[in-house]
């Protein structure tokens, strides 16, 4: 008798036809009758009308490619483990009152009504990539610059630029701590007037904390970083052993190489945030301040 693998598991298994056992597993029923198909089938009254036949393709495209809540679904899963507490409670609110579920889109502006409660963070559409310069400006008047298309459905868990999965579940919810706001708030008030150079170490400086920071928690290391929370693959791996994680410095972490088309090689990980807010320190010629009754920047000089 001829035996494939599956036959011999144990004794006891019963062989049966797959079916899908989650709600997302619907996503592999796709196994469709052709009888009746308009495209395929003579007798059916629309057999020669092309026009009804494409509309009847476009529209069964759209079901074929459906993902129901793959990326929401498969990233909140993990968040339990593998989030910092901060995001991991604002997410919890964000499901609570700002329409956030794995079938649900949620408006930009009731987003940041939400935001602007908790830490004075508002969201302002744009466009897709800003200049770093522009990008970091807009933070130290508490404006976070979000895209609002979504990643194209062939790609579900991975995304070249910034889409609304990476700003929805990766950077909204940190934004809602008051202390990472005001780190944020912080990068931006530096990055004002700031030479080429350093807009450049500003940006790797947020690369590495904003986008890919790591932060320890009850003794244990988890990811606070938006592009860690908005990536299924990395966030496995940033909290693998296959990467290398160095203590939190910004004076490293400023100048260190980063990786922008595969996973990184080194993260950083802090004590805290009110810890990493403290490290952050930036000298110049001048100094600003945030007035926040005038949402305005005054510029200071230092005597
Ligand atoms: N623009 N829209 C947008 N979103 C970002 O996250 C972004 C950007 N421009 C530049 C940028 N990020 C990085 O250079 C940061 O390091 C500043
Ligand atoms: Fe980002």
């Amino acid at each position: 008798i001829k035996r494939n693998a599956e036959d011999v598991k144990t004794t006891k298994e019963v062989k049966f036809h797959w079916f899908p056992k989650k709600i997302g597993d619907l996503d592999r029923c796709h196994h469709l009758v052709t009888k009746f198909d308009p495209d395929l089938d003579e007798d059916h009254p629309g057999y020669r009308d092309p026009a009804y036949r494409q509309r009847r393709k476009l529209i069964g495209d759209i079901a074929f490619t459906y993902k129901q809540r793959q990326v929401y679904s498969t990233l909140r899963d993990l968040y339990t483990t593998h989030a910092c507490k901060e995001h991991l409670e604002a997410f919890r609110l964000l499901e609570k009152h700002c329409g956030y579920s794995p079938d649900n889109i949620p408006q930009l502006e009731d987003v940041s009504r939400f935001l602007k409660e908790r830490t004075g963070f508002q969201l302002r559409p744009v466009a897709g990539l800003l200049s770093a310069r522009d990008f970091l400006a807009s933070l130290a008047f508490r404006v976070f610059q979000c895209t609002q298309y979504i990643r194209h459905a062939s790609s579900p868990n991975h995304s070249p630029e910034p889409d609304c999965v990476h700003e929805l579940l990766g950077h909204v919810p940190m934004l809602a701590d008051r202390t990472f706001a005001q780190f944020s708030q912080n990068l931006g008030l530096a990055s004002l007037g700031a030479s080429d150079e350093d807009i450049e170490k500003l940006s790797t400086l947020y690369w590495f904390t904003v986008e890919y920071g790591l932060c320890k928690q009850n003794g244990e290391v988890k990811a606070y970083g938006a592009g860690l929370l908005s990536s299924y693959g990395e966030l496995v791996h940033s909290l693998s052993d296959e990467p290398e994680v160095r203590e939190f410095d910004p004076e490293h972490a400023a100048v260190q190489p980063y990786q922008d088309q595969t996973y990184q090689p080194v993260y950083f990980v802090s004590e805290s945030f009110p810890d990493a807010k403290e490290k952050f320190r930036y000298a110049r010629p001048f100094s600003v301040r945030y007035d926040p009754y005038t949402c305005s920047v005054e510029v200071l000089d230092n005597p």
